[in-house]
């Protein structure tokens, strides 16, 4: 899976480099290309936004620089994203549906936002990662490579994928190591017995009774 970022901060996405998806990077199981958006710029000082017509705060990305950005990296099967509050809450079903594609393109704006004809023109879909207000689309789209990622064909191995939040529609079961004791609070008997019938049992239990509690809304 190829993820192609449009954005004017590559630099934003060095949390990447880190962890599972910095392995999934190094191993080849995922890539990641940062275009830099003002590297397309026309001008010889490097614009790349300019103040809005009709008047207003802040600056508006021009559309040329993301157009040409965009076509450096469009394929015939690029899947592409723009990130935005405006878009579709991101969700695990959306994720799983992503985790299919082979290459994504995600385009990043910032400031006060992208001149709408290149929108208009690219007809990206739009997804936002919850209803609250960002600086930029960077944050999104790292939270989009990271849920995406971990579906994509060894990046995670198997069992970790079956036994998570969602997955089977329920939260996860809470999770114990040691010590036996901490701050006087014992690790439930159950996961001592080696008994797996009865840890698988009381796994399921516990999930069912924190959706309900926590997150009745989930499920049914
Ligand atoms: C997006 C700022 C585009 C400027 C943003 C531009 C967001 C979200 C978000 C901020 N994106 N889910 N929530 N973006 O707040 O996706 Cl030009």
């Amino acid at each position: 899976m190829k993820f192609n970022i449009l954005t004017l901060f590559p630099e934003m996405f060095k949390p990447l480099e880190e962890s599972i998806i910095g392995r999934a990077t190094e191993n080849g199981k995922i890539e990641i290309n940062l275009i830099n958006i003002r590297d397309f710029s026309q001008d010889k000082h490097k614009h790349v936004d300019d103040t809005p017509y009709g008047g207003g705060a802040g600056m508006v990305i021009k559309p040329d620089v993301v157009y040409d950005a965009y076509k450096s990296v469009e394929k015939p099967n690029s899947k592409v994203i723009y990130l935005t509050p405006q878009g579709k809450t991101l969700n695990q079903k959306k994720v799983v549906e992503l985790s299919k594609e082979d290459d994504i393109i995600l385009i990043c704006g910032h400031y006060e936002g992208i001149d709408q004809r290149v929108i208009d023109k690219i007809q990206p879909e739009e997804i936002s990662i919850g209803d609250y207000v960002l600086t930029g689309g960077e944050l999104p789209a790292m939270v989009l490579v990271d849920s995406v990622s971990r579906y994509v064909d060894g990046v995670l191995n198997e069992e970790s994928i079956n036994e998570e939040s969602f997955s089977n529609g329920f939260l996860e079961y809470p999770q114990y190591t040691r010590p036996e004791v901490f701050e006087g609070m014992k690790v439930p008997e159950v996961l001592l017995s080696g008994n797996h019938q009865n840890i698988e049992k009381w796994r399921k239990e516990k999930a069912l009774e924190i959706t309900k509690a926590k997150r009745p809304d989930l499920n049914n």
